[in-house]
């Protein structure tokens, strides 16, 4: 079974949104025709509480895009996005929600940010997508989405140390690059065996 993953095509990563990533409108419609060719829809929704500790707004004095130590690690601290029911939390308008048998949200918790559908960014916080893929006989996963160098990379490289057979289509991400993210992230997912297309 295959399933496509859709990584946060939320309006704060597209253009005019809080967390814009450059080009992150264009992959929509793509998107949505990928989602005939699979076993499984499932999107990806970041959800967080307002004041959540990934937000610069939150650390005194500190600019967005500045990294900071959590007590899980590094942390970018990222402009305030994605906030639980605000218009920038919803989906790309032109997004075919209605087609994904599966919603996960994650970023939920105030104290812990959480780029990878799996697993927060403690590394060992499960949000129980591997046990919904696996109980569903689904071994094989598409992935899309926004940004190419946080939450798709994350997922890409969870999702393939559990075992899954991944392929990134890169054609249908876009990145925020930072600091040469996206070349570090590209390494990262291929040296842990994610085919990139
Ligand atoms: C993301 C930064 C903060 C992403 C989410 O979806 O890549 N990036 N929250
Ligand atoms: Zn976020």
């Amino acid at each position: 079974m295959h399933a496509l993953i859709v990584i946060d095509i939320q309006n704060d990563f597209c253009p005019g949104g809080a967390l814009a990533v450059a080009g992150g409108d264009q992959i929509v419609q793509p998107v949505n025709a990928l989602m005939a060719e699979v076993d499984a829809v499932i999107l990806t929704q970041d959800w967080h509480p307002a004041g959540h500790s990934s937000f610069a707004s939150q650390h005194d004095g500190a600019e967005p895009f500045s990294l900071t130590q959590m007590p899980y690690g590094p942390q970018v601290l990222w402009p305030d996005h994605c906030v639980q029911g605000s218009p920038g939390a919803n989906f790309h308008p032109d997004l075919e929600v209605d087609r994904a048998d599966l919603i996960i949200r994650k970023g939920f918790r105030p104290q812990i940010d959480s780029y990878s559908a799996f697993f927060e960014n403690d590394h060992e916080t499960a949000t129980g997508l591997e046990g919904y893929l696996r109980t569903r006989g689904i071994s094989r996963l598409t992935m899309v989405g926004l940004a190419t160098d946080f939450c798709v990379n994350f997922s890409a490289v969870d999702a393939a140390k559990l075992g899954f057979d991944v392929t990134v289509r890169t054609d249908l991400c876009r990145a925020i690059d930072m600091d040469g993210s996206l070349a570090a992230a590209q390494d990262g997912m291929r040296a842990a065996g994610v085919t990139l297309t």
